[in-house]
């Protein structure tokens, strides 16, 4: 069985709405990065970048979201596109701009805005305009295409549904209702019963992830701060 070690944000769940949508036997792990599970040695054997998610399939490791979006896609031939080079071109460009782009741009625009103990305007100018961009790009994208990779509900929306659940913490409220396309593709994802489930795990799993950022909890996450002191 597939052991799948998350939290609640944004890149693990993903993973969360893959193993729903495959019908995948799992057993979900928390990782609760709150509490600094995420840095503990057996842990790093498993994900060195101390985050979420990693998954343990018999001998083979892998983590990070788009990583493990792929592997699962590769191994169960499913929400994959043609295997040919031509579907695999755009399947490659757009997980990788999600990946690189979305993720990273999003990440950044919440943390300086949410998270930063200073509000910094330089930098939430900067990652708010490039998330602004990049969720464009995905609009423009499914302009044409019903889905990511045209006509077929892929690994590639999945990645976009991850992180498009949280644009209004990313950029600001009423920003997915700007985007039609784009919303257009949430609600297909949203009402689909693997992403209600996916939504709801930790509560399914019974796992109580602790919800304030407290001192302790910043010391885990934004280690960072420690050298400013
Ligand atoms: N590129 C990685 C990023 C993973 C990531 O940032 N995970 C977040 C949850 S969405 C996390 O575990 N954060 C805890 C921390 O930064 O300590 C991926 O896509 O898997």
């Amino acid at each position: 069985m597939i052991k799948f070690y998350y939290n609640t944000g944004p890149n693990p769940m993903k993973i969360a709405l893959f193993l729903e949508e495959a019908n995948l036997d799992y057993e979900a792990i928390p990782i609760d990065t709150r509490k600094g599970e995420q840095h503990k040695n057996d842990y790093l054997k498993i994900n060195p970048n101390a985050k979420a998610p990693t998954i343990v399939d018999g001998d083979n490791i892998i983590f990070d979201s788009n990583a493990i979006l792929l592997y699962l896609g590769e191994k169960t031939n499913k929400f994959m596109p043609n295997n040919d080079l031509k579907s695999k071109s755009e399947l490659y460009s757009w997980l990788m701009f999600v990946a690189t782009g979305i993720g990273p741009y999003s990440g950044q625009s919440v943390h300086f805005q949410h998270m930063a103990p200073e509000k910094i305007k330089y930098a939430i100018n900067r990652y708010t305009y490039e998330a602004e961009r990049h969720y464009n790009i995905l609009n423009n994208r499914l302009e044409k295409n019903e889905y990511m990779l045209g006509n077929t509900y892929t690994i590639v929306d999945m990645a976009v549904w991850g992180w498009t659940r949280m644009i209004e913490k990313v950029i600001a409220v009423g920003e997915l209702d700007k985007r039609k396309n784009l919303k257009r593709l949430m609600d297909y994802i949203n009402a689909r019963p693997a992403s209600k489930k996916a939504e709801n795990i930790a509560k399914i799993n019974k796992h109580n992830f602790k919800i304030e950022i407290d001192e302790d909890a910043s010391k885990h996450m934004f280690p960072q701060n420690e050298r400013l002191k």
